[in-house]
């Protein structure tokens, strides 16, 4: 097939999926479109099977705000002619979905058909399409998507519920390719990768997210003084965005901040995810949480909230634990316990890795999206 995908090219999950996709899927010898206004930050430019179309927006005196989602429905309309696209895969909703109806009114009305598929992530429901500007818009694309899938139960139902929604949505889940994510060789070389941050046999937790309010970051910060103040460790911070600079202040104002490192944005987090015993992930929200995902691949469980499609995710008490938001002292209490019992810490990580080749293996959910397309065509 000729796929074009359009998502948000920068830091955020929903883009991660998309471009992990796009991988998954040229590797397996589909040719892939990438439509957006920049080069999604995971790819190089140079795989083979994958082309990238950059959407060009021009900013006139006249535009206070440069009207994006219509030069993006330009450019899927034109990628989809000159490449000979079979469909569009837009992920999240806002303005995704609307650009692509847009695009696939265009070429309807010169005879040719462009079906399009809406994959919805999170926020495009939870928050930013509940809000009255955007809801009635995002709901009518949803509704005329040729097909919808959403990344957990949780959401679809969430969708069906506060979307009124009465059209299909398939669930597919998000995905971890386990040979790129996978756990350190052996004990040898996790310490030595460690040597940069952690003294040996000292534990060393991690977060990672895109440091938006959503992510409780200085949930993760307050967690981690309890913890530090009983077994001394380290913290890895990986990622960045508009909660970062009042992190940093917490851990300084805590003390601590000699054992908090602030990494930024990383390409290769899988080379990092493996240095950790476990992962802080205390989220107001997820709708799966990829970033546990791709943790859990890496044999480090998460220490997550209770919230949307975490579940579906993390078997409390098996694949990692789960605490209500914003209960600091409790998340604190589980990590120390975890740390304390090695044999116990030991098993979940082993138990969280196998969790993540059985059921969210690339290679299992992938051909799923295959399926889906299948079976759009066939109906288009
Ligand atoms: O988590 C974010 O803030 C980014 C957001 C996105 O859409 O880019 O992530 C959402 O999509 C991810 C990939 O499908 C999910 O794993 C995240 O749980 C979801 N985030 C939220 O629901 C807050």
């Amino acid at each position: 097939m000729r796929i074009g995908i359009t998502c948000y090219p920068t830091y955020g999950g929903s883009g991660v999926v998309a471009t992990e996709l796009g991988i998954e899927l040229a590797a397996l010898g589909h040719e892939v479109h990438f439509i957006s206004y920049s080069q999604p930050f995971r790819l190089s430019g140079r795989e083979e099977g994958i082309f990238y179309h950059e959407v060009p927006v021009s900013n006139y005196p006249l535009f206070e705000f440069p009207p994006y989602d219509l030069a993006l429905a330009s450019r899927m309309a034109e990628v989809a002619e000159y490449y000979d696209l079979d469909l569009l895969h837009v992920h999240y909703a806002i303005p995704h979905s609307v650009s692509a109806l847009l695009a696939r009114q265009l070429l309807a009305a010169r005879g040719r058909r462009l079906p399009f598929v809406t994959t919805l992530h999170g926020t495009d429901i939870t928050l930013v399409g509940l809000d009255r500007s955007y809801l009635p818009i995002t709901r009518h694309a949803i509704q005329e998507s040729d097909g919808v899938t959403s990344i957990s139960n949780y959401l679809r139902d969430a969708t069906f519920e506060k979307f009124e929604i009465t059209r299909p949505i398939e669930t597919i889940t998000n995905f971890v390719n386990c040979d790129v994510y996978e756990p350190a060789k052996d004990a040898a070389h996790r310490e030595e990768a460690r040597k940069r941050w952690a003294k040996c046999g000292e534990p060393v937790l991690i977060h990672l997210s895109n440091f938006r309010p959503v992510k409780r970051v200085t949930d993760a910060i307050k967690t981690f003084a309890r913890i530090t103040r009983e077994v001394p460790a380290q913290f890895l911070l990986v990622g960045d965005g508009p909660d970062r600079s009042v992190a940093e202040w917490l851990a300084h104002d805590l003390g601590i901040h000699t054992r908090v490192h602030f990494l930024g944005k990383q390409e290769r987090v899988n080379e990092l995810l493996p240095l950790a015993d476990l992962l802080l992930m205390p989220s107001e929200m997820e709708s799966f949480g990829l970033a546990a995902l791709e943790a859990m691949a890496c044999k480090v469980p998460a220490i997550a909230t209770r919230v949307g499609g975490v579940p579906e995710l993390i078997d409390d008490g098996v694949t990692g634990l789960l605490y209500n938001v914003g209960d600091v002292d409790a998340m604190a209490q589980g990590a120390l316990d975890l740390l304390r019992d090695r044999a116990r810490l030991e098993t979940m990580r082993d138990t969280a890795r196998r969790t993540a080749q059985k059921r969210f293996c690339a290679n299992l959910v992938v051909p799923q999206y295959v399926k889906f397309y299948e079976h759009v065509l066939s109906k288009a």
